[in-house]
């Protein structure tokens, strides 16, 4: 048996995953047969709905890579239809209080951690396992990430990590950068925002959880790996469009 996907985050070689927001679930598809480790579908400020998300489902599972969904702020509820589909990690927007990261939770775990209702038709046609099989499993396969991307936030990660059923923290650069800044600019790399990721960082390991961010390009997420986090997403779908089609034209007009 394969190692599962919170298994896979946590055995030493950093996960590179996807991230797209474009409409139509072939573009997940079709990124799932690239060489990333899994696949994130964001519903926060992608275009891509939520009947198109659950179509993507399958289709990256047919490439043999995990699914994941960054659902819309406070869209708890969703979190746990993605699970039932058969995503294998929800990413939660804007966790700034307990009480969001135990909402989140709720509807991420079966009960007696969360209260998760049942029927994952989905995960198990995707999975193979028995029903019975997969309740005593589901709260293991599955990984919760609250995003850390406010002073809130960061002011109380130590609490929020120790909310049952959150598995890890996702770090939001861009939010950080305008959070930190009162406002004053967009700055992912910043010398204040390196200081709170590394920060963050520390702390999630002092945790024992998983830690994953957001890369604008692919030099940003080599330098995020070597500082250790185990998943880092390349965003995104849109920002590779284009910069394939300024590549194709500017190889073209030289
Ligand atoms: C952020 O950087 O704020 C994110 O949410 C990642 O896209
Ligand atoms: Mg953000």
């Amino acid at each position: 048996t394969h190692p599962s996907f919170p298994e896979r985050l946590t055995a030493g070689s950093p996960l590179l995953t996807a991230w797209c927001g474009m409409p139509d679930p072939s573009v997940a598809g079709i990124l799932a047969r690239e060489a990333f480790d899994a696949v994130v579908m964001d519903m926060q400020h992608g275009s891509i709905d939520f009947a198109a998300a659950l179509q993507a489902v399958p289709l990256i599972a047919a490439a043999g890579k995990p699914a994941l969904v960054r659902i819309p702020v406070g869209d708890f509820a969703s979190a746990s239809r993605f699970l039932d589909a058969g995503v294998s990690g929800v990413i939660a927007p804007m966790i700034n209080t307990i009480e969001d990261a135990r909402r989140f939770a709720g509807f991420m775990k079966f009960p007696p951690v969360g209260e998760r209702s049942w029927g994952a038709y989905g995960a198990l046609s995707l999975s193979g396992l028995e029903p019975g099989e997969y309740l005593q499993r589901a709260n293991h396969l599955t990984v919760s990430f609250a995003m850390v991307e406010t002073r809130e936030a960061l002011a109380i990660i130590d609490d929020i990590l120790a909310v049952p059923g959150i598995d890890g923290i996702f770090i939001g650069p861009s939010d950080l950068s305008i959070a930190l800044s009162g406002g004053k600019g967009l700055d992912p790399t910043s010398a204040e925002v390196e200081k709170a990721l590394d920060h963050a960082l520390a702390r999630v390991k002092a945790a024992g959880k998983v830690a994953a961010i957001y890369a604008v390009s692919g030099g940003r997420a080599a330098q995020l790996v070597r500082k250790g986090f185990h998943m880092v997403s390349i965003g995104s779908d849109i920002s590779m469009l284009r910069a394939g089609a300024a590549a194709a034209l500017a190889a073209a007009r030289a």
